[in-house]
């Protein structure tokens, strides 16, 4: 049985990549950093997932989880992710999405180099585009302290097959979507907005430039392209992209719409929410990941807007206002996690013995900015 290892774990990819490779049959270990809250509610309904304490700022963690895992295939997906907090934690950023990724690099050819490497690279590297569509060949021009961060992590991870012949792959992924999103990302904070207003809990939703254009896709159609680089003859680079773009304009209008509203009765543009730097365009050509890995989205932009909207009506139908709830297609647990669901396990058990048997309201996080002087993290 294949043994693969995956970071970023608690997070939307993490997810739905853990979802995909216990399908193929995978014995998978998520790697979690210390929460003073619980924050499992993406991975509580799956079973025969293993957990393991780890950090990508703590070298020695990252050492040890490999050493006691032994994985096969090591898919890096944890970072800070939000653009928009870079510009408030530039540092913690730097070192998170940028020297993490060394790190677990160094662990990898100290304790195994034969493991095969995934990173979890961004189309925001390309950040004031320089060629449209962009492909592999485009430059880079990253506009944020995380596209600075990433570009960090897809040069050394380049660097590394280069220099010592590890089984590396930089994923190059546009933006992917679903209801398990974070909700301080603009699509997500719109359906958690427009599932509100429909159900009478609010009346406004404040965002930022809703001219930038972004290529959006499903996250769960991306995480078999992840898989899909790790299984080929060579180690190389893909552009990860639907191909098509739309503005936040555009989300805004199908969000509305799809439950009968106008979104010019209901958005309110606040300059708060501009971001420093704004990468404007963005769509991506994925020639090489269609005729090399055979992959293509299958969930069109309509549909993913769709999707978003009744799940988080579904949600907060059923109560669950403060966060991120139960997700399109997620077996509900309130009970707790699903029967033999995540496990902390072995030497590093977190000591999290589970849930209380109540579901806990999850953070209220930026959601619904505002309010802040100055340029918000948007
Ligand atoms: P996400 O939902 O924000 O998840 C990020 C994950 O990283 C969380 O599990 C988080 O754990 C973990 N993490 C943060 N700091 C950590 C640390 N110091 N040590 C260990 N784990 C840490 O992000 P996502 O949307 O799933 O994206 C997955 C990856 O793909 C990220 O690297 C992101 O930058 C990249 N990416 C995403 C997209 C996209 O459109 N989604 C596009 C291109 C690239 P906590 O729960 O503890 O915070
Ligand atoms: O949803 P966003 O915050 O995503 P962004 O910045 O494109 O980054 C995401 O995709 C990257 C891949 O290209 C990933 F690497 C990264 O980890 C993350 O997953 O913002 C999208 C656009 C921006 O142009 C932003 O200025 O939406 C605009 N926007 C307008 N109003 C807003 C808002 N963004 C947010 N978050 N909140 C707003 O109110």
């Amino acid at each position: 049985m294949p043994r693969a290892l995956i970071t970023g774990i608690t997070g939307q990819d993490g997810s739905y990549l853990a979802e995909f490779l216990l399908g193929k049959g995978y014995q998978v270990t998520g790697l979690r950093r210390r929460s003073s809250t619980r924050n499992l509610h993406r991975i509580e309904h799956l079973s025969g997932l293993s957990l393991v304490e780890g950090d990508l700022t703590d070298l020695s963690s990252l050492v040890r989880v490999l050493e006691q895992t032994q994985p096969d295939e090591v898919y890096n997906l944890a970072a800070q992710s939000f653009v928009g907090s870079s510009w408030q934690q530039p540092l913690a950023t730097s070192d998170i999405t940028g020297l993490g990724v060394l790190r677990l690099l160094e662990a990898i050819r100290t304790v195994n180099p034969r493991i095969r490497f995934y990173q979890a690279s961004s189309s925001e590297m390309f950040g004031k585009a320089q060629t449209v569509p962009q492909h592999e060949g485009t430059p880079f021009y990253p506009r944020s302290p995380y596209g600075v961060a990433k570009l960090f992590g897809h040069w050394i991870t380049v660097n590394y097959r280069e220099s010592y012949g590890i089984f590396a792959c930089s994923g190059i992924l546009f933006n992917h979507e679903s209801p398990r999103r974070g909700l301080e990302f603009v699509t997500r904070k719109i359906s958690d907005g427009v599932a509100r207003i429909k159900l009478g809990l609010a009346r406004q939703l404040r965002l930022g430039n809703l001219e930038a254009r972004r290529d959006w896709g499903f996250a769960g159609d991306y995480v078999e392209a992840m898989w899909l680089m790790l299984q080929q003859p060579e180690p190389k680079d893909y552009v990860i992209a639907t191909g098509e773009t739309h503005t936040v304009r555009e989300f805004v209008e199908l969000a509305f719409a799809h439950v009968g509203l106008d979104w010019r009765d209901h958005v309110v543009v606040d300059p708060a929410l501009f971001r420093p730097a704004e990468v404007d365009l963005l769509v991506g050509d994925a020639s090489r990941a269609r005729r090399e890995l055979g992959w293509r989205p299958r969930v069109d932009f309509p549909t993913l807007v769709a999707m978003m909207v009744d799940a988080d009506l579904e949600r907060l139908r059923g109560g669950h206002r403060a966060g991120d709830g139960p997700g399109y297609g997620d077996v509900p647990t309130e009970g707790g996690p699903a029967p033999g669901g995540p496990t902390d396990g072995g030497p590093d058990a977190t000591g999290d013995t589970g849930d209380d048997g109540r579901r806990m309201p999850h953070r209220d996080d930026a959601g619904r900015e505002g309010g802040a002087p100055g340029r918000g993290p948007g």
